[in-house]
Order: C-alpha cells, then structure tokens, then sequence
C-alpha cells in the first residue's frame, strides 16, 4: 500500500525547505489515481496551515508543454491563496522556478455541472505561472508531476476583461523588455475554453464545485523559460493588455 500522505509531506516538506528531491516513482510505483491521491492530500495539508482553494489550473493543454517537459496527458491542479504572485515573486523560496504565460478565466458563479460552464465565466484575462517541480532537475514522470499539484507555485493575471472569445490571442512574453517566448492561445487545446471545459469537468467529477471568484488558468500556450533573479517579466495578450511581475 502506497502511503499517500507520507508522500504528500515529503513533496510539501521539500516546497517548504525549498529543496529538491528525487521523483516519487524513483522508489515508489505510481498509478495516476494514486498521484491524484498524494495531490490532494498535499493540498489538504495547505488548508490545514490556513491556505484555501483558488481555483484550478490546467498543465499540458498544449504541445508546446508536453513536448518540453516529455509528457503526453492534460493534467490539473489546485490554486491556493497561498500563491497569487501580486506585483513580485521571491524566487529565493522556490527551487528552480519557471514561468509561462497563461489565459485565465474568472469564474463568477457556482458551477456544480460541466456543461454551460463558459456562462458561469465572469471575466477573461491574460495571466502568467510561475512552476516550480519539487523533482530534482525539474524531471518526473506523469504521476510524479501530478503528486506535485502540477508542480504549481505561483500565479497572477491581468485586469478582467468581460467573457469574450479568447480562442487566438496572440501571447508574448517579455524578461527585461526582450522577448522570450510568443504563441497563440489556439495551441490551448485549439481553444482554452476546452480546457475551461475540462477543468469543470475534472472537479465535478472529483466532488468538487468550482466556486464564484475561483481563478482557472487554461495551461500555458508555449514553453516555460526560467525565472531569474532581478528579472522583470511581462506578458502580454492582444486585445486582453498585459501583466507584470518582477523577482
Ligand atoms: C507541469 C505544469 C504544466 C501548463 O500550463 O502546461 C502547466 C510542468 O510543466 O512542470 O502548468
Ligand atoms: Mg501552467
């Protein structure tokens, strides 16, 4: 028997110590229910220090991410309040972080059923994520990089815009006025709305309701680039203005 909170404490502990381990699945076989198991409890261990839940984020919702990180599957995870990046990121508390740009999609009432979940969406914006794998080397398997939330850490997000069709924002992302990274929201599954979809989706299906005022972040429509110290980051989406952050 997989001792799900063990590896949830051992994930957390390294996020906390800001220190990386080897993957899970190095000494402990993992099927994906199993992972989603050890996610949850990790996050049960955030609400238990105070945090609360702040929507859902979506990972490998387009090529560009599954080829980077050699993972072919859409996965999700949890957003906490304990990770709105506000104006700056302190990256001397994360391991090795990277940040990617992102659609996020405000939700502006309850959604207990996937369908119709695009008329619960209150506002649409461009937003940003910073990752940080607890995984030496930023390296993991499938289940690996589920037991790690995804390996979530930060996020934030422009001003609202009303719900509109976002299904091919042009997206740049700038480090220190240079650009490092441009792509379509369309490599989101074709449409990040599928990825709102499915992000309802998997929390009806795992008990959940996705609440007024959660946040979800689409996935990110291009790689993810390191993110210094000293850096300052913008992103920026046609037609949904832009957001920044410096570290
Ligand atoms: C996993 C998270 C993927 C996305 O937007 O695709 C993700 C990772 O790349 O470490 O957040
Ligand atoms: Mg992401």
């Amino acid at each position: 028997m997989v001792d799900v909170h063990a590896l949830a404490a051992t994930l957390d502990e390294a996020a906390r110590d800001v220190r990386a381990i080897p993957k899970l699945t190095a000494r402990t076989p993992l099927d994906v229910a199993t992972a989603y198991a050890v996610q949850r409890a990790g996050i049960d261990l955030r609400l238990r220090r105070g945090e609360r839940v702040a929507g859902v984020k979506m990972g490998f919702t387009s090529r560009a991410k599954m080829v980077q990180m050699g993972v072919d599957d859409v996965i999700w995870g949890l957003l906490t309040d304990g990770m709105p990046a506000e104006a700056s990121v302190d990256v001397s508390r994360l391991i090795h972080p990277r940040i990617e740009p992102e659609i996020a999609y405000l939700i502006g009432r309850e959604v207990r059923s996937a369908a119709g979940v695009e008329s619960a969406v209150a506002g649409v914006a461009v937003g940003f994520e910073v990752l940080d794998s607890r995984y030496t080397g930023f390296e993991f398997t499938l289940p690996d990089v589920i037991a790690d939330n995804a390996s979530a850490a930060r996020f934030g997000f422009g001003t609202w815009h009303p719900p509109r069709d976002v299904s091919n924002v042009g997206l740049l992302m700038e480090i220190d006025g240079r650009p490092v990274q441009t792509g379509s929201s369309a490599a989101i599954l074709g449409d990040p709305a599928r990825a709102l979809r499915a992000a309802a989706r998997l929390a009806v299906g795992a008990g959940m309701a996705l609440e007024p005022g959660w946040i979800v972040l689409a996935g990110a429509a291009t790689a993810a680039v390191p993110l210094p110290k000293d850096a300052h980051v913008r992103v920026t989406g046609a037609g949904l203005g832009s957001v920044e952050v410096t570290t």
